[in-house]
């Protein structure tokens, strides 16, 4: 089985029961115009886990090793974005807004969906999620259940927002994590230190903590 060196100690796993998940890699967070920005946000401190994921990825599909890809966004009519997500923040354009690339995080809009450079391949489940957390509101759970994976390469952003309440969600369920620091990225570079640092504390209180070439160095092998 594959070992990866990783805070707070080796972090060893299953070929066959490993998924990869990559969290809301979105042009909505990712691209001047969308989502991030509106918050205040400076996108290009996202745009650094691009390349990193991309290797990592095609490293994992030519292992024949899943990946789950997960979509933050809401329907047309915003029935699935309770008050208290949509008036939080003071955006300059709230969800649902016109917005460079359509309807701020809204299902089907061009700026909803993932990136070019990340794009799912067919047969790659995408997940599409109302809330920060993959398993609220969603068949997360089944997914991984019908294909009994037990741990989780977790990537994405941000490390602080959807990744963390992803990882919580998912220690709590039982699912080991390894959060890859090159791999996630936060609009605070503060947040990206401190947020990798209490995963891996106190023995791993929800996670262990590594970087993206010793996954792929591991897979290879
Ligand atoms: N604002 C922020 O940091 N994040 C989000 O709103 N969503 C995700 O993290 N995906």
């Amino acid at each position: 089985m594959p070992t990866v060196d990783a805070k707070p100690g080796p972090f060893t796993f299953d070929t066959d029961s490993t998924a990869l998940v990559v969290i809301d890699m979105q042009r909505d967070f990712l691209m001047p115009g969308g989502f991030g920005e509106s918050l205040g946000n400076d996108v290009s401190q996202l745009r650094r886990t691009i390349k990193p994921l991309a290797d990592l990825m095609a490293a994992w599909r030519a292992a024949g090793l899943p990946i789950i890809h997960t979509r933050e966004g809401h329907l047309p009519d915003l029935s699935d974005c309770p008050p208290a997500k949509l008036n939080r923040g003071a955006p300059s354009m709230r969800i649902g807004d016109p917005g460079a690339f359509g309807r701020i995080l809204i299902r089907g809009e061009y700026g909803h969906d993932i990136v070019d450079e990340l794009q799912p391949l067919p047969g790659e489940e995408v997940v599409d999620k109302p809330g920060k957390g993959a398993f609220y509101a969603t068949d997360l759970s089944e997914i991984l259940e019908k294909s009994g994976i037990t741990s989780l390469v977790v990537t994405g952003v941000t490390t602080e927002v959807c990744v963390h309440t992803t990882v919580r969600e998912a220690n709590d369920r039982g699912y080991e994590c390894l959060v890859l620091a090159d791999c996630v990225g936060s609009y605070f570079p503060e947040f990206q230190r401190v947020g990798l640092q209490m995963i891996a504390a106190q023995g791993g209180i929800f996670g262990w903590v590594a970087h993206s070439p010793e996954v792929i160095a591991a897979i290879r092998e």
